[in-house]
């Protein structure tokens, strides 16, 4: 029993039963209609176990069922039996041919699952489980089967009808309706049909493979966005390129479509050659979509057409194999954007994301393995921790194994499993067999949950001339897996002299950088015939997921942040002294003071003209609230706050001038180049800083500020400048949100930014300003991106969330009590943050816990809900 006081259904993965029967070919006709659409499937199926069974399972959910045939008869009712989860056919023929009609009610389908109308269109999510709430079926990802589907629907509401692979013919047929029928000539799991249908407008483009083969490519949206999808086309053929330079893969069907709708859970989805995109990912302009917008389309885009080999081409034996697509995947995107942007800056962006999402997470009840052991609902293990750790894994196999022998290893595990749903142990196998490697350790990494820390101790010996490294790894405790083993952990590192070159290493052959595998729980390395004293650069690039307390002082410190070559590391530095200074301010409850070390290092970061800007931002973008609270036992939000807005201030007023200089310095028209978008970055860094200060050029860089938002000729300036106006304390505040909302109301995009900067103001009134924006006209409970925009934005706004007096917490639970009911699978995502109840100070501590019982006590709480806040508080 758990405190909402049922027990829900648990799938281990060590229960994993193939199929007894498959699929071979499965036709869908559907009539579109908003309120009552029906569906007819004919399936053929066939058993595949040895022996016969007595009964096969269809999974089915919230169909209404209206008629089943075998073999052209009418099912008798003693052949089936309706369940909970589905349909019982007892003692299927070996082979039969199944036919099914159903209702669903697609305008009802508020949890954007199965297929659902929104915003005039009918779209399809299917993944994981939603092809179950459209017909009855094998719903699971081993079971592959080729796929045609005829649409039907009134031609001036849907003259676009669209499903996966080929338009095969087309036609018209009485009161204004037509049809459409697709074939899709690659047999795939369910998890990745798809249909669309509605009035779209689509802008066309053509891509030529290695191979010479023409692919049609389709962007359909609205059209008024016709003119927004240039960078999704261009990211989209650049990541055909490029997974055919870097992996030698391409793409196989004659026509890709991405559809953009404003109405869906999560990024996108790889459904088989249509993907279907939150338009958030696809439309983009410089008047309405940022820098980092623009590069979150390049990412996704590249992501979702990298999944057409990882992922759908080989696909996923069971859910517990998430990883093996995602992980990977997004390995794969990271190196993609990589490849286009700047390495260090794209590394240093990975891995803030990590540590802000995945390393919480780990160190949380919610906690589990990068490959799970058990679910109750699968939905709610599309985590950081599948998404982002399982990247890592990929990435530590290919630091271990160098670029070609990766390479030769994912040549390998295409050319066996292709066509295949196979599993994580099958990925490792191929890395393995490719190389002649032993990769078991991995094993490990894979069903051990926890982030390790690893411990380095060295010194220098003058009269040897040498330098001795001890690394020391261990793995906290999660719930369910008390006791931890050692794991594989590749140490990028080199030696720096006191000019900060690297040194040759001997034991590498004079090499200056290398990788150290750390694989027991204790290892000394010894560097010999040094030329002088060193100061080591450790798990440089970020070569493990791992936390490491390093035991420089902050001297080092601050020469590596002068001076390491490795740009990630030298972040890394920066932050280690912020973070130092920050909690020694919370520790004494101070307004931070600028400890000379960083302040010097801020100093020369700001004098180095050759720095790259986008680089130089980052270097000096202070560690955010939660990140500093990550690093207590016990997170003091106020303090925090406290902490480094003074740190912001001390910063801003002790450079005012160079702030100020790089603020004029930097002005430039509007241009979409790498170098541009780090000026604008570095710009808009600049102006936050001045703004923080006090004192005369406070109040300059606040009218800078009003201008800026006044005359910028994109949205990344003009965005900047509204959330330091809309978010800081001075008069006209109020007036320039009106001003955003009346420029931009058009726009659910943009409408969704100018929601979260309210959200996320930090002030105690933030609360009453979020209880107006959920009655806002514009606010729509059954819009993700906009739920989002404020309950995201809200449980993310560290001192009105966790404020003393529990209220965000109350509040933020009636929401999601609410949004359960329209979309279970939101609202569960949502309420993760409650999950984190342990770090808090008692009374917030309870105040959560009695946040997660009112969610716990709601009458018709969703599986996706009740599962977190079971493991969130299982007592
Ligand atoms: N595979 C989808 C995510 C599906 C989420 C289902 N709840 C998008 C992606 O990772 O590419
Ligand atoms: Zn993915």
């Amino acid at each position: 029993m758990n405190i909402s006081g049922s027990k829900a259904t648990v799938i281990r993965r060590g229960d994993y039963q193939a199929p007894s029967y498959q699929v071979s070919e499965i036709a869908l006709d559907v009539r579109l209609d908003p309120d009552n659409t029906e569906v007819h499937t004919r399936l053929q199926l066939h058993r595949i176990a040895p022996e016969p069974v007595a009964e096969l399972h269809l999974d089915g959910e919230s169909l209404e069922l209206l008629g089943l045939q075998r073999d052209g008869q009418a099912l008798a009712e003693s052949a089936y039996r309706l369940t909970e989860g589905g349909l019982l056919l007892l003692n299927p023929p070996e082979a039969f041919i199944l036919e099914s009609r159903v209702r669903i009610h697609p305008r009802a389908n508020t949890a954007l699952s199965g297929l659902y109308h929104a915003g005039g269109q009918f779209l399809t999510q299917c993944e994981a489980e939603g092809f179950r709430r459209i017909t009855y079926y094998l719903d699971r990802p081993d079971c592959l089967a080729r796929f045609t589907v005829t649409l039907h629907a009134p031609q001036d509401s849907c003259p676009v009808l669209l499903a996966n692979g080929n338009c095969m013919a087309t036609g018209v047929e009485e009161g204004g309706w037509h049809w459409a029928r697709w074939e899709d000539p690659y047999p795939k799991p369910a998890y990745l049909f798809a249909m669309v249908a509605g009035d779209l407008a689509v802008v066309r483009d053509r891509y030529r493979t290695a191979s010479g083969r023409e692919v049609a490519l389709e962007i359909y949206v609205a059209e008024r966005d016709t003119g927004a999808c240039a960078q999704a086309m261009d990211s989209l053929k650049h990541a055909m390129r490029w997974d055919e330079e870097v992996y030698g893969r391409e793409y196989d069907l004659n026509r890709y479509m991405i559809v953009a709708t404003d109405s869906f859970n999560m990024g996108a989805m790889e459904n088989k050659g249509l993907n279907i995109f939150n338009a958030k990912y696809v439309l983009a302009s410089p008047e309405t979509a940022t820098d980092s917008d623009y590069q979150g389309i390049e990412s996704v885009i590249a992501h979702e057409y990298f999944h057409n080999w990882t992922g759908n081409r080989v696909t996923l034996r069971d859910w517990f194999q998430l990883s093996l697509k995602e992980g990977l995947t997004v390995f794969r995107d990271q190196e993609f954007s990589a490849d286009q942007n700047s390495r260090g800056v794209q590394r240093i962006g990975d891995v803030r994301r990590l540590r802000a999402a995945q390393f919480p997470e780990d160190a949380g009840p919610l906690a589990h393995p990068v490959r799970p052991d058990a679910y109750s609902e699968i939905n709610n293990f599309y985590t950081a921790t599948v998404y982002e750790k399982g990247a890592e894994l990929v990435r530590m196999m290919h630091t271990l194994l160098g670029n070609v022998p990766f390479r030769k290893g994912m040549d390998l595990y295409f050319e066996r499993h292709d066509g295949h749903a196979v599993t994580i142990e099958d990925f490792i196998a191929a890395m393995e067999d490719a190389n002649q490697r032993d990769l078991s350790g991995f094993r490990r990494w894979y069903g051990q949950a926890g982030t390790p820390v690893v411990r380095a101790t060295g010194s220098y010996d003058p009269a040897r001339h040498s330098y001795t490294l001890t690394l020391h790894q261990e793995t906290p405790a999660t719930p369910g897996q008390p006791v931890k083993e050692a794991v594989p952990i590749p140490v990028r590192m080199a030696l720096l002299n006191t000019q900060g070159q690297r040194v040759p290493l001997e034991v590498v052959g004079g090499a200056s950088e290398t990788v150290l595998l750390l694989e027991q729980s204790e290892q000394s390395w010894n560097f010999a015939n040094l030329p002088g004293p060193v100061i080591p650069s450790l798990l440089r690039g970020f070569s493990a997921p791992v936390r490491l307390q390093d035991s420089l002082d902050d001297d080092a410190h601050g020469f590596l942040a002068r001076h390491d070559d490795d740009p990630f590391n030298r972040w890394e530095s920066m932050q280690d002294l912020a973070v130092k200074a920050l909690l020694a301010a919370v520790a004494d409850s101070s307004v931070a003071p600028l400890p000379i070390t960083l302040r010097n290092a801020v100093a020369a970061t700001l004098a180095d003209r050759q720095v790259d800007p986008a680089f130089c931002a980052e270097l000096l973008t202070l560690p955010g609230e939660d990140y500093i609270g990550e690093q207590m036992p016990v997170v003091a939000v106020e303090a925090i706050h406290r902490a480094r807005d003074g740190m912001m201030r001390a910063i801003g007023r002790h450079f005012a001038k160079e702030w100020t200089g790089l603020y004029h310095d930097l002005a430039a028209a509007y241009q979409r180049d790498g170098l541009s978008i780090g000026r604008r970055r570095l710009r808009n860094l600049a102006l936050a800083y001045l703004i923080a200060g006090e004192g005369n050029s406070r109040e300059g860089a606040i009218l800078h500020a009003r201008q800026q938002y006044i005359q910028a000729d994109n949205m990344t300036d003009r965005l900047a400048a509204f959330q330091l106006l809309a978010q800081h304390r001075h008069h006209d505040a109020e007036d320039v949100i009106l001003d955003f909302y009346q420029r931009w109301h058009e726009y659910p995009l943009v409408i969704d930014k100018w929601f979260a900067i309210q959200a996320a103001a930090p002030y105690p009134k933030t609360l009453r300003q979020v209880e107006h924006l959920l009655v806002h006209p514009a606010f729509d409970w059954r819009v993700p991106n906009r739920v989002r925009a404020v309950l995201g934005a809200f449980a993310a706004n560290p001192t009105v969330f966790h404020a003393a007096d529990g209220s965000g917490y109350t509040f933020f639970a009636e929401q999601i009590r609410r949004l359960d009911d329209i979309n279970p699978q939101t609202a569960a995502r949502l309420a993760t943050p409650l999950s984190r109840w342990q770090r808090y100070d008692a009374p917030r501590q309870q105040a959560m816990v009695t946040a997660l019982k009112i969610l716990a006590g709601k009458p018709g709480l969703s599986r996706d809900l009740a599962e977190v806040i079971q493991r969130s508080h299982p007592e």
